[in-house]
């Protein structure tokens, strides 16, 4: 079933986080699982608990803190989301995305997106970095079926950039003035909450794919939907099944997105204030 999610919703939301923090934010940050340590770095921070926040879902998930927080990185005003709704936690593709809606009433321009996936392109190996350039949703839901709020958005958004060039050439040029490796290609977004077999795997990556994962693409037609721009990036956390010998674990996630989280760290603090 469809939330129907009102403008006064999504307002009452936005009224609400405004009343805690005097900061206006300009870019969106999502961080994936293992991901949170970005929070870490935020200037004059304001932590909101989602459990506070009207309408907001709640997080289920290891690696996911629940918070919001609101500040400053480097003079930029952000809004950022320690963790993430995912539709296998049982919410609809909607809900897993209204904290985008709700960035877009507090002014946010840019989303930067960023995930755990699994690697389906054999020459990725677990700790790299990879910019989306595209993705493709093995969801079977999209988060704009119901009554279209023309307020909101067109009926019909076009996904033809859906991750825009000119951000991923910024994300590109820090990543290159970092010295951090920079893969990119395709993420592929499924329901899960099961891991991919290596049958999957097999047709994901003749389908065009280069990574794997949960998340992210609902998120990222609202956001389109809303007229946001965006970038994102995924750390590769782990082969995809039937590439290693090995059984796939979240514990393996977590670990893997804890190793690299320096050079996450240098290149998103890099690319914020550029965006
Ligand atoms: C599986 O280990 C979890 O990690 C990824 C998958 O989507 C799934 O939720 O999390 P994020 O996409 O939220 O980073």
């Amino acid at each position: 079933m469809t939330t129907i999610l009102t403008q006064g919703m999504i307002q009452e939301a936005a009224d609400y986080i405004r009343s805690k923090s005097g900061v206006a934010p300009k870019i969106g940050l999502i961080l994936g699982s293992g991901l949170g340590v970005l929070a870490d770095h935020i200037e004059e921070a304001v932590s909101i608990a989602y459990k506070d926040i009207p309408y907001f879902p709640q997080s289920t998930v290891e690696g996911h803190a629940g918070e919001l927080l609101i500040g400053t990185v480097q003079g930029t005003p952000v809004v950022l989301m320690k963790g993430r709704f995912h539709m296998y936690e049982g919410y609809g593709p909607e809900l897993t995305a209204f904290p985008v809606r709700v960035m877009k009433a507090l002014g946010v321009a840019k989303l930067l997106v960023t995930n755990a996936a699994g690697g389906i392109n054999t020459s990725y190996k677990p700790g790299d970095l990879m910019l989306i350039s595209d993705h493709i949703n093995m969801t079977g839901r999209n988060p704009l079926v119901g009554p279209n709020d023309a307020e909101q958005g067109p009926r019909f958004p076009d996904m033809s950039e859906a991750y825009n060039r000119k951000l991923r050439e910024i994300a590109k040029q820090v990543a290159k003035e970092k010295e951090v490796p920079l893969q990119e290609g395709v993420y592929v977004g499924l329901l899960g909450p099961s891991y991919e077999t290596p049958a999957e795997i097999r047709m994901f990556r003749t389908l065009g794919a280069d990574a794997v994962g949960m998340s992210t693409v609902s998120e990222v037609i609202v956001a389109r939907h809303a007229g946001i721009e965006v970038l994102g990036i995924s750390c590769i956390s782990n082969m995809a099944a039937g590439i290693l010998d090995q059984p796939l674990s979240h514990e393996e996630v977590i670990e893997t997105t804890d190793r690299v989280r320096e050079k996450f760290l240098n290149l998103v603090l890099g690319i914020i204030p550029k965006l």
